[in-house]
């Protein structure tokens, strides 16, 4: 397999849903059936934080939910664990400025898709050096679901990038809900990547519907 094309990781960010067992009061492998029923477009496995599951326990929880999103055509992430990915044959990893450099990632992970957090339009120009596919930026507004979360700096790096014609795909996160999607698309993203506002739906499948419908308006 060659490397995604730009267009077609556009075409997986609209409503990019990231999620670990500590963000769902059910099950999580329930809450992404739910949430791919609803629409998706592109899962991260996220395990991490407080009560997350380790070992055995984290790998098989991975398999589940992996099963399912394959079962379903939606492409499967994992959040900074590089041997989680190979060990899974995952579709791809994200990873922060605070994991091992994306230029050695991408040497690990072949042609998987790559995600990169950055905050600056340097972090972007060197994150793309790097091998990345897609960006993802925040926090745009406050989040209660990332306790070591950098500054809130609302659309202005995203909007800083597209200024200086850096056309690679971008999803914002970071407190990202219904009513403030469009103006994450607007400032230049192409989709929205969130976490409680599809974890904490008290129906995942229809939330993750107004999502999408918020986002395509906007673009
Ligand atoms: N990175 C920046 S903010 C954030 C991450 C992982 C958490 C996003 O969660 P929520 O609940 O969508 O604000
Ligand atoms: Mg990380």
């Amino acid at each position: 397999m060659s490397r995604i094309t730009a267009k077609k990781m556009r075409e997986l960010l609209p409503v990019y849903f990231i999620a670990g067992s500590n963000n769902c009061k059910e099950n999580l492998e329930t809450v992404v059936e739910q949430a791919i029923q609803g629409g998706i477009t592109l899962f991260q496995f996220r395990e991490k934080g407080n009560d997350a599951l380790h070992g055995e326990q984290r790998y098989a929880l991975a398999q589940r939910v992996q099963r399912i999103c394959q079962e379903n055509g939606v492409p499967f992430i994992v959040n900074d664990d590089i041997e989680l990915a190979l060990s899974l044959d995952a579709d791809g990893v994200h990873i922060g400025q605070e994991d091992e450099a994306a230029s050695l990632v991408r040497e690990r992970i072949g042609n998987r898709i790559l995600g990169v957090s950055v905050h600056s339009v340097e972090e972007a120009k060197q994150a793309i050096r790097d091998g990345a596919d897609y960006l993802g930026i925040g926090p745009i507004f406050p989040t209660n679901s990332k306790a070591d979360a950098k500054r809130v700096q609302g659309t202005v790096v995203i909007e800083e990038i597209r200024k200086q014609h850096i056309a690679i795909p971008i999803v914002g996160i970071g407190g990202i809900h219904v009513e403030n999607a469009n103006q994450v698309i607007r400032g230049g993203a192409d989709g929205i990547s969130v976490i409680s506002a599809i974890s904490e739906a008290p129906a995942v499948a229809a939330r993750v519907r107004e999502l999408r419908r918020a986002v395509s308006h906007a673009q």
